[in-house]
């Protein structure tokens, strides 16, 4: 096969996105708000539309193309890629406020629950070719009061030097990238893997479509994904990205933070290492 044969379409990674996300949610339409609290919801955001169309006098024409670009989302199965990387952050943001311990980010479109148990020390499962920069990303688990967290676990997900996600995309074996890493009785942990490219939001489907029409870019920045979690602490969700790499002050998702922007140091063994603590806050009390 050639490459061009091989490429992962906005299909394949959008299905599979869908598809995973129906298989892990634990939502469901209907529940939990009460109807005071939909009505409010959902009639500031339909005023928000009504005002758009007003505003901008949109025209039947835009209106009925507005209708096929939203049924091709569906369909493309690309609403969890749409959501996360327009929407998502400001859910992050409001669910971040007052919370303690590593600042988080989103979690994207392409987590995959149950990835392989892995020790303190270890590789993220990888090909026997593996492109990229060699990246030992090591540091340890402590709670609000400083006390290492032991056996905490570091679910960790990344793209490839090409930008593709296992799991998303039909070239890569499956796990490739992802692992769930337990740190030591000191909380400590070293992973070593590569460093991803940046990711570009498929062109080839909606989303792509709708950021080409607007004329803006379909960039993220090169980053890492973490869950870092252990029984008895509100479970981290975040992303680590890295210095100088391109789009990291115009990611499309906005979900870049300072605090998040990490400086691997070249090693004389031709590696990059990164030291890297994460701080988890107690949930009760
Ligand atoms: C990604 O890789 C990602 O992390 C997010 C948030 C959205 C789209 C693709
Ligand atoms: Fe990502």
């Amino acid at each position: 096969m050639t490459r061009a044969e091989q490429s992962p379409t906005a299909a394949d990674s959008g299905a599979s996105a869908t598809q995973v996300f129906r298989a892990n949610q634990q939502y469901h339409v209907g529940d939990g708000a009460s109807p005071e609290r939909v009505s409010a919801v959902v009639k500031a955001l339909l005023d928000g539309v009504h005002e758009t169309i007003r505003t901008y006098e949109v025209t039947y024409s835009e209106f009925q193309a507005a209708k096929q670009w939203l049924i091709e989302v569906g369909e493309g199965g690309e609403w969890p890629l749409f959501l996360d990387v327009f929407v998502e952050h400001e859910v992050e943001e409001v669910a971040a406020a007052g919370q303690q311990g590593s600042k988080g980010s989103i979690l994207g479109p392409y987590y995959v629950p149950d990835a392989v148990k892995l020790p303190s020390v270890t590789s993220l499962p990888m090909r026997a070719d593996e492109q990229g920069r060699r990246l030992v990303f090591a540091g340890q688990v402590l709670d609000t009061g400083g006390a290492p967290v032991a056996g905490a676990e570091l679910d960790i997900w990344h793209a490839d030097h090409e930008g593709y996600y296992s799991g998303f995309a039909p070239h890569l074996p499956e796990g490739n990238l992802r692992g769930v890493v337990v740190a030591d009785d000191d909380g400590r942990f070293e992973i070593s893997t590569i460093e991803p490219a940046p990711y570009q939001i498929p062109t080839d489907g909606p989303t792509g479509q709708l950021v080409q029409a607007a004329g803006w870019h379909p960039w993220r920045p090169a980053h890492l994904h973490l869950i870092v979690r252990a029984p008895g602490y509100r479970p981290i969700t975040t992303q680590l990205y890295f210095a100088g790499g391109n789009w990291l002050d115009n990611d499309v998702a906005q979900a870049t933070k300072p605090e998040l922007v990490l400086d691997p140091q070249p090693q004389s063994d031709g590696t990059a290492r990164q030291e890297y603590d994460f701080v988890l806050e107690p949930t009760s009390q």
